[in-house]
């Protein structure tokens, strides 16, 4: 079923590789429009070889669309998103601002497609570029045993602060290698170039940053388990794109590496990465892609019962572009889109 579908937040990093993957995916488009804030409006973006206005949002805008892709900032989208639920099309939308609303399924395709059933208030909420690949890889693994607690260690790329971030890290990085004066920061906390940033986000009162704690309640919600343990730390380093992280899972019985790598093998979105063969994940091989690239399987010597293993994706895509796309694919599939 072709379906009319609008992308909000049209001119934006996130919103031009919607319209990217929309193509690549072959998503069946009947009509699509591209919407944007007044000062973007008027703007032309392509799609599919044509010209099209991008429109502001308003009310009216969202007149038979069933679906919209959106990605704006948190405030546009308590403001919009409703309002285009209310007109009947279903959000799928990239920002916080649902994530955590019960009435709001939190979705990755891989890992809980049936909560996309749920969605009371015509909204799916797409997760945190962080959490998305995180359960993709963690997922498989609960087939296998109880998971009991995760510790994650993020390596996030500076593209996580949108288009500003990668003039940050553009600017910084060339400065930096011919041994010019380094610019200051616009968007990253403090220097990029030679560093690694642990404050690159707003400090929570718990003493954790804003990022960790969406890892925390996202995580939890994407597997449906409050009791599981979730324990972050997010870093920005001085990568262009695609965020990496060493996992540390623990089970309720001991796991082989064997038993690990044959779940992960066969997990949809995942790619096994041989060390055998001199293969390990990197941020250089998954930009671009919208898999989870893990390897490093190995287990925890300081715990029988857990096992540590390294993961990258490509947070544009994988962690924000992709995903909706994929939800947008599925909400037509399953025939909630009607
Ligand atoms: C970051 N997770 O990488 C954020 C982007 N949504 O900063």
């Amino acid at each position: 079923m072709a379906v009319n579908v609008a992308v909000v937040g049209a001119t934006g990093a996130v919103g031009d590789l919607i319209r990217r993957v929309l193509t690549e995916r072959q998503f069946p488009v009947k009509t699509i429009k591209f919407l944007a804030s007044e000062k973007s409006a008027g703007k032309t973006v392509e799609f599919a070889g044509k010209p099209y206005t991008v429109e502001p949002i308003n009310a009216a805008a969202f007149k038979d669309v069933q679906i919209v892709l959106s990605s704006t900032p948190s405030g546009v989208s308590k403001e919009f998103s409703p309002i285009a639920a209310k007109a009947g099309a279903i959000v799928v939308d990239n920002s916080s601002a649902w994530r955590m609303d019960p009435d709001c399924p939190l979705v990755v395709p891989e890992v809980n497609p049936e909560e996309l059933h749920n969605a009371k208030k015509g909204i799916v909420a797409n997760p945190n570029c962080v959490a998305i690949p995180l359960t993709v890889a963690v997922k498989p693994l609960m087939a296998l045993a109880k998971v009991k607690r995760i510790i994650v260690c993020t390596y996030q790329s500076s593209s996580g602060k949108g288009a500003k971030g990668l003039a940050d890290f553009e600017s910084q990085l060339t400065a930096f290698a011919t041994g010019k004066p380094v610019p200051a920061p616009t968007s990253h906390r403090a220097q990029l170039a030679g560093n690694v940033i642990t404050l690159d986000w707003t400090l929570d009162p718990n003493g954790y940053t804003e990022e960790e704690n969406k890892v925390v309640n996202e995580t939890k919600k994407i597997l449906g388990d409050t009791a599981l343990g979730v324990s972050p730390t997010c870093v920005r380093v001085p990568v262009k794109i695609a965020h990496s992280e060493a996992v540390n899972i623990e089970f309720d019985r001991p796991v082989s590496v064997a038993e690990a790598k044959a779940a992960l093998a066969s997990a949809p979105g995942v790619v096994l990465m041989d060390e055998a063969k001199g293969e390990f994940p990197q941020p250089i091989h998954a930009t671009g892609s919208d898999h989870t690239f893990v390897g490093r399987v190995r287990l925890d010597p300081s715990n029988p019962n857990a096992l540590n293993l390294w993961l990258v994706a490509d947070n544009l895509r994988k962690g924000a572009a992709s995903n909706a796309v994929q939800c947008a694919e599925e909400l037509v599939r399953r025939g909630i889109v009607k």
